[in-house]
């Protein structure tokens, strides 16, 4: 199959289970559930669901990767209802729709994005119980990677540093934590759930891969930010500078942006090539994302 086909397989796939792993819109109470699938239906790329799935595809287990790849979705997309509020980066447009405080309110859309936290977690308990040591790893991969030293603490960083004058060590402090932890805890996840998922030196190359790649994703979406519009986003553009972010845009330019996302690109693939096995849908889609418009 071609990339491009697996790659809308997998979206679709992956937004059906979605459908399913949600509480209903009508179960009480309905403006909370309301709120969850507006935020969480069709307009994400996916992709850290997506990366779950190719990192398990590399040396396949008997195990299905999905539910550790919901699970992701859950916190990413919670993380992204929060990111949009008046308190932190003030958007009204995400994933092409309104932001969840702006289609309901503030208080309902602190509640989806809280809802959507211990929903990973039951999720990765209860699908993998009857392999409690993998149900473990996922769990502590994920709770260690959406906590206060990487998702929260990156983000707590990049609203500390809004407005002030760009510093490298902060701002690749901030692209770690606050964007590569969660794409490197996806390829952790899933390599996990895998053939190979105990290989102390493969799970070492996976995590620079994810780490890599994280990098590579935030100076391309630094650049997309200036270069595209919201229609194409989906999201505010000309948002970084209109609130004061750092970026390797106002630190370095778009030139060096541009580089770096090159530059770590090439990182991931060679990390990818030390692995070995059926990595070559991850291998495209690395390639994918550093071209990507939106
Ligand atoms: C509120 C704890 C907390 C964290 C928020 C996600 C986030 C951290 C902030 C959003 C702003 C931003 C630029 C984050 C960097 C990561 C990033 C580009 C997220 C958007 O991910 P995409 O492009 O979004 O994969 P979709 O909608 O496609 O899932």
């Amino acid at each position: 199959m071609n990339f491009i086909k697996k790659l809308k397989n997998w979206q679709e796939l992956i937004n059906n289970r979605l459908d399913q792993a949600l509480p209903a819109a009508h179960v009480q109470p309905k403006q909370l559930h309301h709120a969850i699938r507006h935020s969480m239906s069709a307009g994400g790329k996916r992709l850290r669901p997506i990366l779950v799935m190719a990192a398990h595809e590399i040396f396949p287990g008997d195990l299905d990767p999905m539910p550790a790849a919901l699970a992701i979705e859950c916190i990413h997309t919670y993380s992204l209802i929060h990111d949009d509020l008046p308190a932190m980066d003030n958007s009204d447009l995400r994933r092409g729709k309104p932001s969840c405080h702006k289609a309901f309110d503030e208080a309902t859309a602190i509640l989806a994005g809280d809802a959507l936290q211990p929903l990973a977690f039951e999720i990765l308990s209860s699908f993998y119980f009857d392999d409690p040591e993998l149900a473990l790893d996922l769990i502590q991969i994920l709770a260690r990677t959406s906590g206060s030293k990487k998702l929260v603490g990156g983000q707590m960083q990049d609203l500390l540093a809004e407005g002030s004058t760009p510093d490298e060590e902060i701002l690749s402090y901030i692209h770690t934590n606050k964007t590569a932890a969660m794409i490197e805890a996806s390829l952790q996840m899933g390599f996990r759930i895998g053939g190979k998922g105990r290989d102390m030196e493969k799970i070492s190359l996976i995590g620079k891969v994810g780490n890599s790649l994280g990098l590579a994703f935030q100076a391309v979406d630094d650049l997309l930010d200036i270069t595209q519009t919201s229609d194409q986003l989906g999201k505010d553009a000309h948002h970084d500078n209109q609130s004061g972010k750092v970026t390797w845009i106002s630190l370095k330019g778009k030139d060096e942006a541009r580089r770096l996302a090159r530059e770590h690109s090439d990182k991931a693939l060679e990390s990818l090539t030390s692995i070995g096995g059926e990595s070559g849908f991850l291998s495209e889609l690395i390639d994918y994302m550093l071209n990507r418009k939106f």
